[in-house]
């Protein structure tokens, strides 16, 4: 093994959904990067010379290891999973694990990508939309994901408390934030009984707390 998260430095913001993510999984793992270093999204510091010099992407979080430093929320999850086994994200059982990908990237691929900053500053911006419209878009493929979301989770209701069964998941990681930031956006999400419930109890675990942002 050659990359150690220990020398690794760590570029978040609080608010980033994918940032957080990658909170909760070093947190569940109990292992810390060697330093955190905030880029400010409402800055565009995303955008500015020093970021790009690390980072290919203008976007968080990214791990810099120092032989090289990588993006992508969930690449940086399953290389942590295997590199720190204990506790696992993705379940060892192929269906299991078949399971929860499915989930995590319903909302990794198929909701997050449509609210994040770039893509609503470009509706406001370039495309000279109002933010009346900006906040519908928004809503719109939320509400829409999550009645997806919904119908996958209730399949696994009876296994319990997290998104697949008793234990936390790549799964929980990807929903916690995503719930937190419909609600930030003032969404109705209150019809999603069981992402609301798992938000809930995943939201009582110390992991979710220590990785969660505080309020602005
Ligand atoms: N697929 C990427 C998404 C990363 C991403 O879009 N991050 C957002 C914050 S949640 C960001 O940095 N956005 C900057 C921008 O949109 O300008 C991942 O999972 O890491």
């Amino acid at each position: 093994m050659s990359l150690q998260v220990s020398s690794a430095t760590l570029y978040d913001f609080p608010f980033s959904s994918a940032s957080y993510r990658l909170r909760i999984a070093l947190s569940l793992k109990g292992v810390a990067p060697r330093q955190t270093k905030g880029i400010n999204l409402r800055a565009f510091e995303q955008k500015g010379d020093d970021y790009l010099a690390v980072s290919d992407a203008p976007m968080v979080p990214s791990m810099d290891f120092g032989p090289a430093a990588f993006g992508q929320s969930i690449a940086l999850i399953e290389w942590l999973d295997k590199v720190y086994p204990d506790p696992r994200l993705i379940p060892e059982d192929c269906d299991d694990a078949l399971a929860v990908r499915s989930i995590a990237l319903a909302i990794a691929c198929d909701i997050h990508p449509l609210n994040t900053p770039r893509v609503l500053n470009h509706l406001v911006g370039s495309m000279a939309q109002n933010e009346d419209v900006r906040d519908d878009w928004y809503a719109h493929w939320v509400r829409e994901g999550f009645t997806v979301l919904e119908r996958q989770l209730e399949r696994y209701a009876s296994r319990g408390p997290f998104c697949i069964g008793t234990k936390p998941t790549l799964a929980d990681l990807c929903l916690v934030p995503q719930v937190l930031n419909a609600r930030r956006f003032g969404v109705p999400i209150d019809e999603f009984a069981r992402i609301n419930a798992i938000d809930a109890h995943c939201t009582t675990q110390a992991a979710f707390q220590v990785a969660a942002p505080k309020p602005d």
